[in-house]
């Protein structure tokens, strides 16, 4: 029986990418919760794993020659898990290379573009006096985000999945896909998308993948509470200052 990998977590998109691939490896996890809202992420130890001050990372104590080795970055972390278990990551060049063309474009347009979208439709609304100070904002992220989803629709003509199969490419990109309609899109102009969402959501390991750390998950702090005034403070206005506060403040 292998060690359990040690997956750093808290229940968010990035997060779900990798809980989801552990469950479709059927590789044996345990989870490490990170409470981000807490400013765990900024604990000398997690930092060490994961420099960026961000979850997820994991730790297998069975890496390459049988030894440990940590991975940050939730595609880095798919890519390692996908060469590790020579699942739902292709070996051939060819197809190897369309999935990294689409899970690179999750890492670096799905993944920041929803990202911000959501801080500012879901969080500064609460951070400002003046909301017309983020019309601009939530206008340009609400746009880029509705093109993405027009990017992944047009990919998906006469076919099922990204890339030629199920892969790692939806592991990264259904997260945050399938909250897009939260996000304010109007889902009903993406049926391809749509149809994907569903063949996805109906895997049994992607329902488990979802259900890790389910009791991690609280309601969001009421707007203007002492909670959600903390939990601001620790995700946003960030800097190389701050952080190292808060590094010494969790040692
Ligand atoms: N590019 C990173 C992004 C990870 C990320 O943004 N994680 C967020 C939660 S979804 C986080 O840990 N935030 C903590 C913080 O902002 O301090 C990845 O894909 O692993």
């Amino acid at each position: 029986m292998s060690q359990p990998i040690e997956l750093y977590f808290w229940p968010t998109p990035n997060g779900w990418k990798i809980s989801i691939a552990l469950e479709e490896m059927e590789l044996p996890y345990v989870l490490k919760p990170v409470n981000i809202g807490a400013g765990e992420q900024f604990s000398p130890g997690f930092l060490k794993i994961s420099p960026n001050n961000r979850m997820p990372a994991i730790v297998d104590p069975e890496g390459p020659g049988g030894e440990p080795i940590s991975v940050f970055e939730s595609g880095a972390i798919l890519q390692y898990l996908g060469r590790k278990t020579g699942q739902f990551y292709p070996s051939d060049e060819r197809a190897r290379i369309v999935v990294d063309e689409w899970l690179f474009w999750q890492m670096a347009s799905v993944g920041p573009m929803f990202g911000q979208a959501s801080h500012f439709r879901n969080y500064a609304p609460n951070l400002v006096d003046d909301p017309a100070r983020i019309e601009y904002s939530v206008t340009r992220y609400n746009n880029e985000v509705n093109r993405l989803i027009g990017v992944l629709d047009r990919r998906l003509e006469g076919r099922d999945f990204v890339a030629d199969q199920y892969s790692i490419v939806e592991m990264s990109l259904y997260p945050w896909v399938k909250l897009a309609s939260i996000f304010g899109q109007d889902m009903g102009a993406f049926p391809r998308v749509n149809a994907w969402i569903d063949r996805i959501a109906a895997r049994p390991a992607v329902q488990r993948g979802f259900a890790a750390g389910a009791e991690l998950r609280k309601p969001p702090p009421a707007p203007g509470s002492k909670e959600q005034q903390e939990a601001a403070k620790m995700l946003f206005g960030q800097t190389a200052a701050s952080i190292a506060q808060a590094a010494a403040k969790q040692s």
